[in-house]
């Protein structure tokens, strides 16, 4: 999997300017185990960049598809300078992957445009448990913390 088009490096120095920012995760519980690396991923972004995981307010929901009412009730609080959901949904036997994958996608897209403050997704779709593993702390990184760089980015837009 080529990863040639993302950002080369992660400018720390720059996003340390936003570890006074407010910070929310909203997480899913379908796939706990890899839903723990991302998470574990993206709270040791914050911790480089100056914020403790107390800072961080988090917030469980049954699975992936309910991330877009989790964030949206977040959102709503408006005292958050950026919200970053993490879920995982890993390819069945059915279509269910499909139709869960595009209304988070759409849902959260649609946050974007309505809510009071960004919503960064997250979401690994992926066809099975060994590429999902692969990129929450395995060999194509870990797209929980990668994911926490970018809600730092947008945050300071
Ligand atoms: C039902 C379901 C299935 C089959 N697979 C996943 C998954 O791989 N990842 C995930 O986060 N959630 C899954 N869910 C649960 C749905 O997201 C949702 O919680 C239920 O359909 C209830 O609305």
């Amino acid at each position: 999997m080529s990863t040639k088009h993302k950002p080369k490096s992660l400018d720390l120095e720059f996003l340390k300017t936003a570890s006074n920012k407010k910070f929310a995760i909203v997480y899913s519980e379908w796939n706990s185990d890899i839903i723990d690396r991302l998470l574990k991923g993206a709270l040791n972004f914050f911790t480089e960049i100056g914020i403790s995981n107390e800072k961080i307010d988090l917030l469980s929901v049954p699975g992936s598809f309910e991330l877009v009412y989790g964030c949206s009730k977040i959102s709503s609080t408006k005292k958050f300078d950026a919200i970053l959901a993490i879920g995982s949904i890993i390819r069945g036997e059915t279509s269910h992957f499909k139709f869960i994958s595009q209304s988070v996608f759409d849902g959260i897209k649609d946050l974007n445009l309505t809510g009071n403050c960004p919503v960064v997704l997250c979401l690994l779709t992926d066809d099975n448990y060994q590429q999902s593993i692969d990129r929450s702390g395995g060999k194509y990184g870990n797209k929980g913390y990668d994911c926490a760089a970018a809600a730092a980015k947008i945050s300071l837009i």
